[in-house]
């Protein structure tokens, strides 16, 4: 079965790579099916991380809601208007379904074979030589499009007398025939996240989707699950720090490629093992992944840097959504977004453009605040912009900064400085 591997929405560097690596483990370890998404837009730097290191991109996906597609059953077959009748029949009989879609010579749906609608045929003893195109077909079926959201079409198709669905795609053509059972089945499908443990901040649909295993750095907030499954969290700098680690303990060598991504996720996270997240850990396996990809954590930093953050290449609303993560806690719901950008020059120039976008999806999401966090890691600072809740505001530790901003000296982590300070704050407001 195909096992997705997915890190957060809004994906940054160590998502994407941790992603990846642990999709290259597990194939390797008995998941051969599985897959390395990224949750929407791949970050600049993720294709420059795989470009530098000659891997391949992993596929974007907007969602991984289950789909009609996926259910789409490949041992029913179909039959063609333009074949005897009889030997429409022969197939129907030999399928062992009760009814089959016929198509035309274009591919169009056009009916079910089915026996009850040939009753009249047979009363009449007509010549069973004609073309099944001709023969009376049954037309009312629920024909489903291969697009459809299983979620939204399951009860009516579960609720439906019939047992078979064609489906086709949008210029009308037959994909093929979902059998009604297929929707009371679990999804075709299963994911690994990485890098995250709340649906909230997952790919849309991972909802619909049942979880096998986690690996991750964050504070857990992950809902009970049915039955057990393999979930890997530590307090360390990046979720590829535990990646590498799951190769050493599986006894498995990270290629050259995969190597090199792991330690632009480890420099990516850690910003060159500066931000108070770095551990021991960390630095050890960044050297054990330095040794396997022939380049030093600094030269991938600097390769990372290179490339232009969201605050030069993107809008303001796409540059404050880059890497925004939504919270629900104390009552409130916030967004917190990081950028990192060793030019703070640039986001003092964009301030009020920026403050603006922030103020739209404050609105727009319904949200108590948010604030976007611009890091300078080769300086070792943050400055945040902050919208919406005054009281949380005031409450928070930062003195006014240049261009509306509030200086934050030293800090590096959303996880380990903001996000505290913010939560202190929402309850001290
Ligand atoms: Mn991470």
């Amino acid at each position: 079965m195909k096992t997705y591997v997915c890190g957060h929405r809004n994906p940054d560097v160590d998502s994407v790579a941790s992603a990846f690596a642990l999709a290259d483990l597990r194939r390797r370890t008995g998941t051969p099916d599985a897959e390395a998404i990224c949750a929407g837009r791949l970050p600049e730097r993720a294709k420059w991380m795989f470009s530098h290191f000659g891997a391949k991109p992993v596929r974007a996906l907007r969602d991984v809601y289950v789909r009609v597609r996926d259910l789409v059953d490949p041992d029913v077959p179909a039959i063609d208007a333009a074949i005897p009748l009889v030997e429409g029949l022969r197939l129907l009989e030999a399928s062992g379904e009760s009814s089959l879609p016929v198509r035309d010579a274009d591919g169009r749906f056009v009916g079910m074979l089915s026996p009850a609608k040939l009753l009249s045929l047979f009363i009449a003893k007509s010549d069973l030589a004609m073309p099944v195109g001709e023969a009376p077909l049954h037309k009312c079926a629920q024909v489903l499009s291969e697009s459809d959201r299983v979620h939204d079409i399951r009860a009516a198709a579960l609720r439906n007398s019939h047992n078979h669905f064609p489906v086709v795609d949008d210029a009308g053509r037959l994909v093929g025939t979902v059998l009604k059972r297929a929707f009371a089945e679990e999804p075709p499908y299963r994911m690994i996240i990485v890098d995250h443990n709340e649906t909230d901040q997952g790919i849309p649909g991972l909802e619909e989707v049942p979880v096998v295993e986690v690996v991750d750095h964050h504070r857990i907030s992950f809902a009970a699950t049915k039955e057990p499954i393999r979930y890997t969290a530590d307090v360390v700098g990046s979720t590829c720090t535990l990646v590498a680690r799951m190769f050493r303990a599986a006894g498995e060598r990270p290629t050259k490629e995969t190597a090199g991504v792991l330690l632009a996720g480890v420099v990516a996270d850690t910003l060159l093992f500066q931000s108070p997240t770095t551990t021991d850990a960390d630095r050890t396996m960044a050297a054990w992944l330095e040794r396997l990809c022939g380049e030093s954590a600094a030269d991938v930093m600097a390769g990372l840097m290179s490339v232009a953050s969201p605050l030069v290449s993107m809008s303001a609303d796409q540059a404050v959504a880059s890497d925004a993560k939504l919270y629900t806690e104390g009552g409130c719901r916030f967004s917190l977004a990081q950028i990192e950008e060793t030019n703070l020059a640039v986001f003092h120039r964009r301030a009020k453009e920026l403050s603006e976008a922030i103020e739209r999806v404050v609105s727009k999401d319904g949200l108590d605040f948010m604030a976007l966090m611009v890091t300078d890691p080769v300086r070792g600072n943050s400055e945040l912009l902050f919208c919406g809740s005054e009281g949380v505001r005031r409450a928070l530790p930062y003195r006014r900064g240049p261009a509306g901003t509030l200086v934050m000296p030293g800090v590096l982590s959303r996880k380990k400085q903001l996000l505290p300070e913010v939560l202190a704050a929402i309850s001290g407001s």
